[in-house]
């Protein structure tokens, strides 16, 4: 799986190191082709060059814009070695094969960013550069590239230890970050051109994406809004199929994913589980015997809030819930399939968008999510933390019952699908009342519980639903007060991080009121 490295072509539009570079793969035997800024720079430090012009037997014309774009290079780096067809034709041609691959490509970027006028942009966009990057990189598998000059010395290295040779692991490493290069490449200039339209297109507008779909509008009417999926196939509302209703809004498709990831934290082989989503947060969450007692358990925590939500199952959607969720009026159903009886039902409601997936999302998948903030973005992983992978504590005296224990577990899933501060109230696989969004956790803790008492009462029901619940926080109480609002509302047992520096403080609150608490060693901070 080691390929040598005899021939490579250099070609960079920043020069820093590259003398440096070239020479170690001199030294190491390694013959350089290179395009003329680059070729001078290199004769210049008394390297040995070969300029493309000599191999390509035709000069850089159109001032620059034609070197490297001839069947002598990109046959050399496309050419598949061992394939008998491509080796009698490289030899038929003349065409010698090109191991290593080494580009800068034009500063784009940089000359956007110094407020360049137009057409001295467009001439910094590079087409030969990432032509003959996406040629090596679908080549790997006998070329190496090079895109960054931070891996020219792992590549020196690797070269010294092995006679002269790469692995196949660098060199398929270096395929995929050779891809991410010319995709950024891309997106920036398509970005760039969108900012140029008086009326931006919102097809061309990719920033790496694939337009889905336009909304009428974004999160209010006075913005505009698109869809974009990252053609990754994962079960969600970017892949789902949709069987009826009218279009998805900006608001239904954030709060259709809210709902999806959500109930997804429920194996549906073990437990049926309905989340029924409002403004991004769940105002009823249940686990129950079948889809239509899970989905009457989650209406009952908040049924005011629930009007006009967002409904979704970890199971097949049966005739008996659809029966049930259409009883009030619900904006979207998103499940992993539905029996044709249940479809036929949804039917009678014009409006109501039915969206069936292939399987559910992975909780534990940790792929890139993104924010935009003023001038950039923020990457982050996905929370791919379960609670069965969470190492979980008892901290008080009192260690939880079973059932506390199931309901404590209950609450942390979906503790983490509420947005921050989250502190969600639970009993026998329900969400009794959440707290959520708000700037103090105490606050969180007693909303919630006022919210339970209000259901309460409108149901008829003696006494609040919180009676007797655990209860989840998002994150530490960094105080006993939020625990206490908590134990007011009537919470037997807690599930949080612990972490605080209070944390002695919050135990023996927790201890005087007779309180289970476990701590999770994690956070789930949602903003
Ligand atoms: O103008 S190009 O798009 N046409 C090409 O054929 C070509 N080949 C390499 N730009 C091209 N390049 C780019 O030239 C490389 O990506 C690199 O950024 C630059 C190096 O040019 P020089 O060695 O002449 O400074």
């Amino acid at each position: 799986d080691r390929v040598a490295v005899r021939r490579a072509l250099v070609s960079v539009s920043d020069k820093t190191g590259v003398a440096e570079f070239a020479g170690e793969l001199a030294k190491r035997g390694v013959d350089i082709l290179s395009t003329g800024g680059t070729a001078k720079t290199l004769s210049d430090a008394g390297i040995k060059v070969t300029d493309v012009a000599e191999v390509t037997g035709f000069p850089e014309v159109l001032g620059g814009r034609v070197k490297t774009l001839h069947p002598m290079i990109h046959g050399g780096l496309l050419g598949v070695r061992n394939d008998p067809q491509h080796a009698a034709q490289l030899v038929e041609h003349g065409i010698e094969s090109i191991d290593l691959l080494v580009i800068d490509l034009y500063p784009f970027e940089k000359t956007v960013a110094s407020g360049a006028a137009f057409r001295e942009t467009i001439e910094q966009i590079d087409i030969g550069g990432p032509a003959m990057i996406r040629a090596a990189a679908k080549n790997h598998a006998f070329v190496a590239v090079l895109v960054d000059p931070a891996d020219y010395s792992a590549v020196l290295d690797e070269m010294s230890a092995g006679d002269g040779t790469l692995p196949i692991a660098m060199r398929k490493r270096l395929a995929a970050k050779a891809y991410a290069r010319t995709a950024a490449y891309d997106a920036a200039i398509s970005t760039w051109f969108a900012g140029e339209e008086e009326q931006p297109d919102k097809t061309w507008f990719s920033l790496g994406g694939r337009l889905i779909s336009e909304m009428r509008y974004g999160e209010n009417p006075h913005q505009k809004a698109g869809f974009y999926g990252t053609g990754m196939p994962r079960p969600g509302v970017a892949t789902a199929r949709q069987v009826q209703g009218k279009a998805l809004s900006y608001n239904n498709i954030n709060d259709t994913d809210a709902a999806y990831e959500l109930v997804a934290e429920f194996d549906p082989e073990r437990t049926a589980a309905v989340a029924i989503i409002k403004h991004a947060n769940p105002c009823g969450v249940a686990e129950g015997d079948g889809l239509v007692d899970a989905y009457r358990k989650a209406l009952a925590c908040d049924p005011v809030s629930a009007f006009g939500g967002i409904v979704a199952l970890n199971r097949e959607l049966d005739a008996e819930a659809a029966t049930a969720i259409t009883e009030i009026f619900t904006e979207v159903i998103i499940a992993p399939g539905a029996t044709d009886e249940a479809i036929e039902i949804v039917a009678a409601k014009k409006n109501l968008r039915l969206l069936l997936t292939d399987g559910l999302p992975d909780p534990r998948f940790a792929g890139p999510m993104v924010r935009s903030v003023a001038g950039g973005f923020l990457v982050q992983d996905r929370d791919g933390s379960v609670v069965e992978d969470c190492e979980l504590t008892v901290a008080t005296a009192r260690a939880p019952s079973e059932q506390e224990w199931a309901d404590l577990k209950f609450a942390w899933r979906v503790a983490k699908h509420v947005k921050s501060n989250a502190i969600v109230y639970v009993k026998d696989g329900a969400t009794v009342g959440v707290g959520a969004g708000q700037m103090s956790r105490v606050d969180s803790a007693r909303i919630a519980a006022r919210k339970s008492a209000d259901a309460a009462e409108a149901a008829g029901v003696p006494e609040p639903l919180t009676r007797g619940s655990v209860v989840a926080s998002d994150a530490f109480f960094p105080f006993a007060d939020g625990l206490m609002a908590a134990v007011d509302a009537g919470a037997t047992a807690v599930i949080q991080p612990g972490g605080s520096m209070r944390d002695d403080e919050v135990i023996k609150a927790a201890d005087e009121a007779g309180i289970a608490m476990v701590f999770t060693g994690v956070r789930h901070f949602r903003h």
